[in-house]
């Protein structure tokens, strides 16, 4: 795949999205949000991947992988590894993949251990606060990159 494909990496636990703390997160589940971003991307002359992983390994070894493989963006939500992963910092560094993060909610407006974000460190962009519309907020700018 090219640079036309925006690579989505979901963390740790968001594959329960839609089934408790809809307060926080909404209601959506994440094949919800999937299936809206891969018809966004055919709008937009995308081709649009999607993958969760709870591991941290495998979500550096999908950055590893999407860089072989010429991924344009990739749309990175870390979900707790963002406030504790100096190796998907690395990751993102050693790779300089365009990464733009991605957060349902607004870290920042929450307890003080989720302002850390090693994930912003590297990333090129940051959306956040919007719940589900965040992933498609992110799209919109990943086309414009
Ligand atoms: O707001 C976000 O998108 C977060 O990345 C979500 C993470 C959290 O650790 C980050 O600080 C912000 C947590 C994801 C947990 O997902 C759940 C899904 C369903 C029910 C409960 C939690």
């Amino acid at each position: 795949m090219t640079q036309r494909t925006v690579l989505v990496l979901n963390g740790p636990n968001l594959n329960l999205l839609g089934t408790r703390q809809p307060e926080i997160y909404g209601h959506d589940t994440l094949a919800d949000i999937e299936a809206r971003l891969v018809a966004r991307g055919a709008e937009l002359g995308l081709s649009v991947e999607c993958r969760q992983s709870n591991h941290e390994g495998v979500l550096v070894d999908w950055l590893h992988d999407a860089k072989l493989r010429g991924v344009g963006v990739v749309l990175l939500n870390a979900g707790a590894y963002t406030h504790t992963s100096i190796a998907l910092l690395d990751a993102i560094l050693s790779t300089q993949l365009k990464v733009i993060e991605v957060h349902l909610s607004d870290p920042e407006k929450r307890e003080p251990f989720r302002h850390l974000s090693y994930v912003g460190m590297a990333a090129v962009d940051c959306v956040k606060g919007l719940g589900p519309d965040s992933y498609m907020v992110a799209l919109e700018r990943a086309a414009q990159l």
